[in-house]
């Protein structure tokens, strides 16, 4: 490995150690599910990457176009996620203006274990109701996972010992480059 790898791997350990967030979001807008416009009892399914960091809460926020749950019938696009326990689960349903909506879910701790193997979430647009035909368009979904415990980021010894590995290997690769 050349001294300047070296050096980079060292320096990105510790830029890893100090970057420990207090929150990871995944954000899923491509694919068939989103950006098309879709009607009554269709009903759109996607995957999030799996979240492996330990966390002690998680939302979901679904952004869509055109829901209509003030409505007079209202537009009910029922919202479910995948438990590895419990099968499919209703969070509930898409709320706000047609113009655009934000909706936000809170993710019981039954499903962290299925966060760390990628949550699996489905839209059955404007299911019950019957008498009207509604469509929706799909934008983002953002899976959010937060973890308010996190001490202070403080780099660990072992951490400061393989930098000061690499800046080692540096200063000998710059002495063999002087013989
Ligand atoms: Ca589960
Ligand atoms: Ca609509």
């Amino acid at each position: 490995m050349k001294t300047t790898q070296l050096l980079l791997a060292a320096a990105g350990i510790v830029t890893a150690a100090a970057a420990h967030a207090d929150t990871i979001t995944d954000i899923v807008n491509s694919g068939p599910a989103f950006g098309g416009y879709y009607y009554s009892d269709t009903t759109l399914e996607w995957s999030h990457a799996p979240i492996l960091d330990s966390f002690q809460s998680a939302t979901l926020t679904i952004d869509a176009l055109d829901v209509e749950f003030d409505a007079v019938p209202p537009e009910q696009d029922r919202v479910s996620v995948f438990d590895d326990d419990l099968g499919w689960i209703v969070l509930g349903y898409l709320n706000g203006p047609p113009s655009g909506s934000s909706t936000v879910f809170d993710l019981s701790s039954s499903l962290f274990d299925d966060i760390a193997t990628g949550l699996m979430v489905k839209i059955d647009i404007n299911v019950g109701t019957t008498a009207v035909d509604y469509a929706m368009t799909l934008n983002r979904s953002t899976l959010t996972v937060s973890n308010p415990d996190t001490p202070p980021s403080i780099p660990e010894p072992g951490t400061l010992a393989l930098a000061g590995l690499g800046l080692g290997a540096l200063a000998l690769g710059r002495r063999r480059q002087g013989t």
